[in-house]
């Protein structure tokens, strides 16, 4: 059995998606961060690092977002990571760089305590993280293929991570319009089954 901790507002849909797309059979655990709940004594013990994802495997428990899709592509789903090793590279750089950068600019909007205590210092990263992020879908928005996924003509673990984190940037204020393949990528998922899914079940906000 498996049991994705997620909450709406994040990353976690991603790992919801991909499993609803390889029509897995899962348990929803809400994490209510109003709550504090990724900081309570029970989620820690299940992720340390008190964050989402975390999925609960037969093997174990795996975090990151990135170790978790690999793990469900290798186990219930190998179509998702292309054949071609060069283009397998470029699905994975492609990740690597949702998670290491743009996810990370993001993030500087909210959570600047995590980087700095003087909260001046906290504003002085919050209005950067809108232009860091433009830069960054500036990046994906001219290197990706879109033919009419992000890498190829089939859907592979980088859409729905590209999906997700593209849609954190209107709640920067950022126009989608101005990226105009990334729009278009928007419209392919939220079309998707998986995606309404996912939504359907509260997974994705
Ligand atoms: N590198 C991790 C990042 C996970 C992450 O930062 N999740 C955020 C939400 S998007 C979180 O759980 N934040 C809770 C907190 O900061 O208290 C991944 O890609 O899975």
């Amino acid at each position: 059995m498996l049991t994705l901790h997620y909450n709406p507002l994040t990353v976690a849909p991603v790992v919801a998606i991909v499993m609803e797309e390889l029509e897995l059979d899962y348990t929803p655990v809400l994490v209510d961060f109003r709550a504090a709940q990724q900081t309570s004594p029970a989620y820690l013990a299940l992720n340390p690092k008190g964050r989402v994802p975390t999925l609960e495997t037969p093997h174990g428990v795996i975090t990151e977002t990135g170790a978790i899709l690999d793990w469900l592509a290798a186990v219930h789903g190998p179509h998702l990571v292309p054949d071609d090793p060069f283009q397998a590279a470029r699905m994975r750089e492609t990740m690597y760089y949702l998670a290491s950068t743009l996810h990370v600019n993001y993030a500087h909007a909210l959570r600047g305590a995590r980087w700095a205590d003087l909260e001046t210092s906290w504003a002085d990263m919050s209005a950067k993280a809108p232009h860091t992020m433009a830069a960054s879908l500036a990046y994906l928005e001219g290197h990706l293929d879109f033919a009419p996924f992000a890498i190829g003509t089939g859907l592979t673990l980088a859409d729905p991570w590209l999906f997700v984190l593209t849609g954190f940037a209107t709640r920067l204020n950022i126009d989608l319009a101005q990226f105009p393949n990334l729009s278009a990528h928007q419209v392919l998922m939220n079309d998707r089954y998986a995606v309404r899914a996912a939504r359907n079940k509260g997974m994705l906000a």
